[in-house]
Order: structure tokens, then C-alpha cells, then sequence
């Protein structure tokens, strides 16, 4: 059961990279937010470049304050070098973090796959759209 968002505030912080598939993320949260009753004025959007600054942007979203939940979107494809592997664990460790230590909830919303059509399968494709996931999970911890 998801519980009932008009009165909820979200920051969905989006990275450019891969935008193709950001966007798809994005839409799907989006939509799955209002469904769910968000109102659109309280639905933000930031948009970082790549999926590394999305721990510095979910970290400024909460320091903003008046928001009850933030969701991070990044797609990190799988390269030729180990470059890969840094990204995935830095961002990976940064949310998590934060979900240690400060006062709300960042839902992880970030695609690491070893090619373009993985990400694609998962962001509105033949497995379902990571961004509708990261918006019921973040009414759901929102309200926890
Ligand atoms: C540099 C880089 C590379 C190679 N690949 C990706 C990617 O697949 N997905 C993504 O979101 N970002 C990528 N980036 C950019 C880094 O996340 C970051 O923006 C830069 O290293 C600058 O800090």
C-alpha cells in the first residue's frame, strides 16, 4: 500500500549523463509521484552533470530544507576502463552516507549496466521503469 503524497515535498535530483535514459527515469518518477497524489509545485528538479555530482546535489537538496524525501537518477553505462567501477562505488557510498547521516531519506535511483540497451530495458522498457520504483519508494520512506 503506498500511502497518499499531496502533502509530500520531493527534490529529484537528475544527472545529464546518458540523458536519453535520465530522461526516461525521470518522466516515469514524475508521473508516479502526481499518481500518487504529489502536487506538481512540489516536485523540484535539479539537474547535475554527471552521476557523481549527484551526492553533492542530494546533499544541497536536503540542506535546503521543506522537503520530505529526495530521489537521486543516473545511468552509468560501462566503459573500456575500471572508470566504471569508481563511479558505481563512489555514488553508491555517497548516498548511502547520507542516508546515515542526515535527516531525510535519499532514494537510490541510479542504472549500472554493462551496456545502453540494459539501461533501456529499465527505464520504461521490457523491465519496468527504475523511476516509477524510486518515487513509490520515496512516498514510502517519506512517510516512515
Ligand atoms: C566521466 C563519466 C563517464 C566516463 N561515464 C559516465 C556515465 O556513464 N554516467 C554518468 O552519469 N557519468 C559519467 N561520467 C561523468 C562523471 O559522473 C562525472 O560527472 C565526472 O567525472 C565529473 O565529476
Amino acid at each position: 500500500e503506498v500511502p497518499n503524497a499531496s502533502k509530500m515535498c520531493f527534490v529529484i535530483v537528475v544527472s545529464e549523463w546518458n540523458s536519453e535514459v535520465t530522461g526516461a527515469l525521470l518522466e516515469g518518477a514524475v508521473n508516479t509521484l502526481m499518481k500518487n497524489g504529489a502536487l506538481e509545485e512540489n516536485i523540484h528538479v535539479k539537474r547535475v552533470p554527471g552521476s557523481f555530482e549527484l551526492i553533492y546535489g542530494a546533499h544541497q537538496a536536503i540542506l535546503s530544507g521543506g522537503i520530505d524525501a529526495v530521489i537521486i537518477l543516473g545511468s552509468v553505462i560501462r566503459g573500456e576502463t575500471p572508470h566504471f567501477d569508481y563511479i558505481c562505488q563512489g555514488v553508491t557510498y555517497g548516498i548511502a552516507r547520507l542516508n546515515a547521516t542526515q535527516e531525510i531519506p535519499v532514494i537510490y535511483g541510479l542504472l549500472t549496466t554493462n551496456d545502453l540497451q540494459q539501461a533501456k530495458d529499465r527505464c520504461g522498457g521490457k523491465l519496468g521503469n527504475k523511476g516509477d520504483e524510486c518515487a513509490i519508494d520515496a512516498i514510502k520512506m517519506a512517510k516512515f
